[in-house]
Order: structure tokens, then C-alpha cells, then sequence
């Protein structure tokens, strides 16, 4: 372990600035706070974007007399709708939609929509906030938006889910369009929820256009956009480690979730002869002590996408298995504490905690590329850069999936579907392209090797010069 410390020194931490900027932004941020009651999830997001952005101040303070940051911390448009359905004892249910429309300075509002019972408007407003700055270091046309509803798909049948999403668009194709709003999937929305609402948009409007991103290949549908962020964040790991002359083969690997971002990363890493030892739900996870093979993933797969189970049937499938249930009453999460080098947490925000990270960090992990959306706390960062552990932020790290979805905006606009191997060549270009720009941005501003300070800057200037050209709006 020793060893492993001595190779690794602490990360540099965040730059101040100057004490008049650092002062602009804690007020800044306060009054984010009063105005925003009852979103945690927001404000951590804001917390952690504006407080990198002192030493830009600093350099650009015509960024200051302009507001960019008073405006971009309000979104442009927040939807809220009723959602009624009909299920299939014949009650009708009722549930809330949304949209998140937070900036459009770089290109209509993109960015997923979540169907999950923790969804509300504070959750997808920091994921709207927060894909911004992703989509503008992807360096593509495409703003910053987010959706949903506190929808459960888990226990629905597909009737039940058409009849969701048929009533979900039944709103939602007010707001949306190709030059407007391009939505996609997230949590509890995959291939079959884009399907239904992709149908009902159409019926609505009488348009075969490319309005969501995620469709299926046979219609419209980009080759690779399944497997992207889940490869993106492998490859956005390769680009860390490869700077420190290792690869990722024969690394021990945690994997947290097992639903498409978790699918494809493991996916990956198998291919490049990393060792994958769990993956989880939330009912709890597996430890595989021989590794997730592929054999045993597309087992996982066909278990998550077609019979709909729990993880936990791994574990009495596979005798090398064991299967830890999810405690939510421990401070820390169990599955960080298997012993890895590599961790890519992929299920949800805030599931690595500064105990978790503490784990990782006394058990000698290296790496940590983030699949999931803000899934290491704020004190779970700051103890693994200083640890010493290359870190890949969400916004960088799992920018992939969006990426491939403006590339399939692309594809539709000029009605061609590149190949498999064309998207994946695309793919791993703008991953290396992200990456190299978080680098630049962190030796810039005085944070070497911080990635998180590296991808906030560099994904901040483009939007803040942006709004700079677009006047007061
Ligand atoms: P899926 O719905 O396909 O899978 C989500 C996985 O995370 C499931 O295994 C799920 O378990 C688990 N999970 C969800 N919520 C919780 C929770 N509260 N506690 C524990 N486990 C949980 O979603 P995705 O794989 O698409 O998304 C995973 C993460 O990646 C999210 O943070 C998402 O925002 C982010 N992301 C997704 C992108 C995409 O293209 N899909 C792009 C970029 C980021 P269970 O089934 O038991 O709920
Ligand atoms: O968080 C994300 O980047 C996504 N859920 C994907 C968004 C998209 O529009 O492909």
C-alpha cells in the first residue's frame, strides 16, 4: 500500500484566486441557495462548478460585468406537467413530468430524461446544470437540458410503460424538436421507453424527425450510441493511465450498477483484459472472485434488459459469486471496499461517500473514472485527489454518450448511418479531445492533473464566451 502511495502523490487541489473573486462567488452561490430551498442536489452541483471557476474570474472579469454566471445558474425554462396513464388494474395513476431547458447557447437543449421515483425538480436541474458543461467540452452544437418523471418503470408492465410514455409525450412534444430540444435516455429510460416515445411524438405531429437520440438502429438510430458512455468512460480512463505509462490490463476493476452505462464499461474493460469484480443494483452487488467474463456479462445483460431481475440472481448462478444486499443505513457503501485498482462507479449521484473513498484509497486504488452523473460526493473527491487517485470526473469521463447522441443528430440531419467501427473511431476522438482540454485547462489555472477543476474551466469557457458573442439574453 505504501508503495502505491509513494508512487502516487496528492493531486493539487483547488486554486483560490483572489479573495475579492472567491468573495463574489460565496455570495453567488448563497443567494443560489435561498432561491433554490429544497434541491441538495443542485446546489452541490453549483458548489462544485463555481467554486473552480475563481482563477477564470480572475483572468476574465469582463465575464463579471456581463452576469454570465447570474445567468447561467438560471435555467432558461423549467417545464413541470401533469402526467395521467391508465394502468393495467384500469385505476388511473398520476405522475409528475419535466424539462429542463438550462442553456442553449451552444445548440438546442440536450441531454436525458430520467424515469425514477427519486426524480424531482432539484435532482434534474443539477443534472441540466451539469450537462451543460459536459456537452460543451464534447465541442459539439448542443446546450444543456435534462428531464423526466418520478415515474417507476421497475414492476410495469410494457403496456403499462407505452401508456406512461405515450401520455409523457403527449406534453412533452410542445417543447421539443430537432432545432429545439433533443432528448435521450438516462436511468429507467433505455431502447424500448425511446421507442414508445419516439411512436407517440410522430403520431402527434406527423414527423419522422430526429427528435430523440437513442433510437433504435433500424430507425434512425446511431450504431454505438448503446454502447457509449459506457465505452467513453473506459476510454477516458485509458487517456489517465496510459499518461502514467500503464494500461488497463490485468487491473482489478469495481463496477457499480448494471444498467447500460455499467453494461458497456465492463464491456470494455473486459476487452482490454481488465479484471471486472462487481457490479450491482439497488438491491446490493456481486463480488465475482474470477471475474465478470463475457460469457457471465451477456448473462448479466439478457438478466437486466430482458427479464427485468435482480442482481442478486448472478450470485446464485455463478458458484464464484457473492452478493451483498444494500445497507442504506451505513455511512458507506460495501461494494468500495473489495479491493481494486480501477473504480467506475455507474448507478447513481452520490453513492461514493468520504468513507467509501477512504477505502479506496487504503486499499491502493489507482483510478477512478466516473460513468454515473455526481456520483462521488464532494468529500469523497477531495479524498481521493488527495490520495493521489487520477480522477475522472463525471461531466468528462461519461461525455461519451452524449457525444455519439449529437453524432447521431448528425447522422439524421444529413439522413446516413456511418459504421460501427466510423462512430467508435468518433467516439474515442472526442474522448481524447476531452480529455487533452481538462489537462490544458488544469496546468492553465494552476491545478495540474486536477481534472476536475481542468473539465469545469475548459467546458465554462466555452459557454462563457458563447453568451459573450449572443449578447443579453
Ligand atoms: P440504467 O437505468 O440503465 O441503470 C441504472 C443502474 O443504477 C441500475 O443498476 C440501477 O439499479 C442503479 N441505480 C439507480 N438508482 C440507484 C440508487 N438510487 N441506488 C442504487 N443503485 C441505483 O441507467 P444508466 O446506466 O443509463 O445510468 C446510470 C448513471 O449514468 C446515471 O447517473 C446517469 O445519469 C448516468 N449517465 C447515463 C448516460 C446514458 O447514456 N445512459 C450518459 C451519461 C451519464 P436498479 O435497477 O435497482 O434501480
Ligand atoms: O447524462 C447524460 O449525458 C445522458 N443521460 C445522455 C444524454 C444524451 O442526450 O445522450
Amino acid at each position: 500500500m505504501n508503495t502505491m502511495l509513494k508512487d502516487a502523490p496528492a493531486i493539487p487541489a483547488i486554486p483560490q484566486g483572489s479573495d475579492e473573486m472567491g468573495a463574489y462567488i460565496n455570495d453567488l452561490l448563497a443567494q443560489t441557495e435561498r432561491n433554490n430551498p429544497a434541491q441538495p442536489e443542485f446546489i452541490q452541483a453549483a458548489h462544485e462548478v463555481l467554486e473552480t471557476l475563481v482563477p477564470v474570474l480572475d483572468a476574465h472579469p469582463e465575464y463579471c460585468d456581463a452576469r454570465i454566471l447570474e445567468r447561467l445558474i438560471e435555467p432558461e425554462r423549467a417545464l413541470l406537467f401533469r402526467v395521467p396513464w391508465i394502468d393495467d388494474a384500469n385505476k388511473v395513476q398520476v405522475n409528475r413530468g419535466f424539462r429542463i431547458q438550462f442553456s442553449g447557447a451552444l445548440g438546442p437543449y440536450k441531454g436525458g430524461l430520467r424515469f425514477h421515483p427519486s426524480v424531482n425538480l432539484g435532482v434534474l436541474k443539477f443534472l441540466a446544470f451539469e450537462q451543460i458543461f459536459k456537452n460543451s467540452l464534447t465541442t459539439l452544437p448542443i446546450g444543456g437540458g435534462k428531464g423526466g418523471s418520478d415515474f417507476d418503470p421497475k414492476g410495469k408492465s410494457d403496456s403499462e410503460v407505452m401508456r406512461f410514455c405515450q401520455s409523457f409525450m403527449t406534453e412533452l412534444f410542445r417543447h421539443v424538436g430537432p432545432y429545439t430540444d433533443v432528448p435521450a435516455g438516462d436511468i429507467g429510460v433505455g431502447a424500448r421507453e425511446i421507442g414508445y416515445l419516439f411512436g407517440q411524438y410522430k403520431r402527434l405531429t406527423n414527423q419522422f424527425s430526429g427528435i430523440l437520440t437513442g433510437k433504435g438502429e433500424k430507425w434512425g438510430g446511431s450504431l454505438i450510441r448503446p454502447e457509449a458512455t459506457g465505452y467513453g468512460c473506459v476510454y477516458f480512463a485509458e487517456e489517465m493511465i496510459h499518461a502514467r505509462g500503464e494500461s488497463l490490463e490485468g487491473k482489478r476493476c469495481i463496477i457499480s450498477g448494471s444498467g447500460n452505462v455499467a453494461q458497456y464499461a465492463a464491456e470494455k474493460l473486459i476487452q482490454r483484459g481488465a479484471i471486472v469484480l462487481t457490479m450491482s443494483d439497488s438491491s446490493g452487488f456481486v463480488h465475482d472472485t474470477e471475474g465478470i467474463d463475457h460469457d457471465k456479462l451477456v448473462w448479466i445483460q439478457q438478466l437486466k434488459n430482458e427479464r427485468r431481475g435482480r442482481i442478486n440472481e448472478y450470485a446464485d448462478h455463478f458458484s464464484t459469486a457473492s452478493f451483498t444486499p444494500a445497507d442504506r443505513a451505513l455511512d458507506y457503501n460495501a461494494i468500495w471496499s473489495v479491493p481494486a485498482d480501477c473504480a467506475f462507479p455507474c448507478a447513481t449521484q452520490n453513492e461514493l461517500r468520504i468513507k467509501d473513498a477512504e477505502n479506496l484509497v487504503n486499499n491502493g486504488l489507482r483510478l477512478l473514472s466516473e460513468g454515473a452523473n455526481m456520483p462521488s460526493t464532494p468529500e469523497a473527491v477531495e479524498r481521493l485527489l488527495a490520495g493521489g487517485v487520477l480522477f475522472g470526473p463525471g461531466k468528462a469521463a461519461n461525455a461519451g454518450g452524449v457525444g455519439v447522441s449529437a453524432l447521431e443528430m448528425a447522422q439524421n440531419s444529413m439522413r446516413v448511418s456511418w459504421t460501427r467501427d466510423e462512430v467508435d473511431t468518433r467516439l474515442r476522438d472526442i474522448m481524447s479531445r476531452i480529455y487533452n482540454a481538462s489537462v490544458d485547462a488544469s496546468e492553465r489555472f494552476g491545478a495540474p492533473g486536477n481534472y476536475v477543476v481542468g473539465a469545469n474551466i475548459a467546458g465554462f469557457l466555452r459557454v462563457a464566451d458563447a453568451m459573450m458573442d449572443q449578447g443579453v439574453v
